[in-house]
């Protein structure tokens, strides 16, 4: 039976890149699966502590508000599993199990530990000394994640592409070495939307973390907070027509890009639709016309959620005892293959 799995840092509030990257995917999966497949997704709160932490009180809140957006998007927690990784004690029992199949060597090729460190010289062994280990053993973690529940599928952005890889190569690894076929080969499914940019920097990905928060739109942000920022994104001085063009055009490019996303339609179809605009202040309220309209319901859901706080924890805590019981029954079995038991 299929198992789709796939968490996000409650890092701060959800974005645009985690909604069409992420969330809104997953809501898309759990509403047309009705055919035995599990479905789990979650908090990957465990992965948060490995970027700048906040202080506990803050943690706690981007826990529990990270449970309200999962749930204020549409998410049906009694069709999906919904819960915080560190409910589970396994994920870290697998992680130290995996950790002693991972090399260096793959790690060490990751990304993802060198963008968020800003490490750009790797001969600067003062920075390269200050680096916390949970950052470079983050995607061992993430092996861990999946594979505990053997799942089939995982759906991410596709900034996530490289760690899946690492997971398939753990998974074989571990099969081939103990000569068993007990864990699945996982596979992406890759959001359809491509990478949703920074506002103010379309180098960058747009990110939680990012310290401007001008350069990112929140799912929970108000309307004229969504006007305010996508009339201060960065775009460029040819007017009369808007075309995607990554090299050239790439804050419009993002638009047009975060534009497709949304409204579920080809690059294409979106160039047609606003081929008639020959401004950017006309450009912008349009984009800000179709995001103020996508996120408007869950906005107001997340608002509800959050005055019941009582019932977000029930929902995590109910979700956590669901996982616990596939978790306990697989690292059981995989102790016993790996000679513990
Ligand atoms: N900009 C993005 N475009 C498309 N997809 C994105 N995702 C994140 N940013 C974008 C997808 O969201 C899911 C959850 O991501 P995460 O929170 O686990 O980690 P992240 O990728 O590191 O996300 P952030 O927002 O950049 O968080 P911080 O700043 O805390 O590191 C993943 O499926 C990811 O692909």
């Amino acid at each position: 039976n299929a198992t789709i799995f796939s968490l996000i840092q409650p890092t701060g509030k959800f974005h645009l890149g985690n909604y069409l990257g992420a969330v809104r995917v997953w809501k898309d999966i759990t509403d047309l699966k009705d055919d035995g497949t599990t479905l789990l997704f979650g908090t990957a709160d465990l992965h948060a502590i490995t970027v700048p932490k906040p202080n506990a009180k803050e943690f706690r809140n981007y826990r529990i508000e990270a449970i309200a957006s999962i749930l204020s998007i549409g998410i049906d927690p009694e069709k999906a599993i919904v819960f915080h990784q560190s409910r589970v004690s396994q994920h870290t029992e697998l992680h130290w199990l995996l950790s002693s199949l991972a090399s260096m060597g793959s790690l060490n090729r990751m990304t993802q530990w060198k963008s968020k460190s800003n490490i750009n010289d790797q001969s600067d062994d003062a920075a390269l000394g200050a680096i916390k280990l949970g950052l470079f053993s983050y995607p061992v973690l993430q092996a861990a994640d999946i594979l505990l529940y053997k799942s089939t599928h995982v759906p991410v952005g596709d900034d996530q592409s490289q760690h899946l890889e690492l997971t398939r190569q753990l998974s074989n690894t571990f099969n081939k070495f103990y000569k068993t076929k007990y864990f699945p080969m996982p596979t992406t499914i890759l959001a359809p939307t491509k990478k949703i940019l920074s506002l103010l920097n379309p180098e960058k990905k747009m990110s939680k973390s990012d310290t401007n928060q001008n350069s990112v739109i929140y799912i929970t942000d108000e309307p004229e907070i969504i006007a305010k920022k996508i009339k201060r994104a960065v775009t460029d001085s040819i007017s009369d027509s808007f075309y995607f063009d990554p090299v050239k055009r790439p804050g419009i490019s993002n638009l047009i890009n975060t534009l497709s996303g949304v409204q579920r339609v080809s690059i294409e179809d979106v160039e047609k639709d606003i081929a008639h605009i020959k401004d950017h202040k006309d450009f912008k309220q349009h984009v800000t016309d179709v995001l103020v309209e996508e996120l408007a319901p869950s906005r107001e859901q997340f608002h509800r959620y959050m005055k019941n706080p009582d019932y977000l924890h029930k929902v995590s805590e109910d979700g956590a005892s669901k996982a616990r019981e596939i978790a306990a029954k697989n690292i059981t079995e995989i102790k016993r293959i790996m000679g513990f038991l």
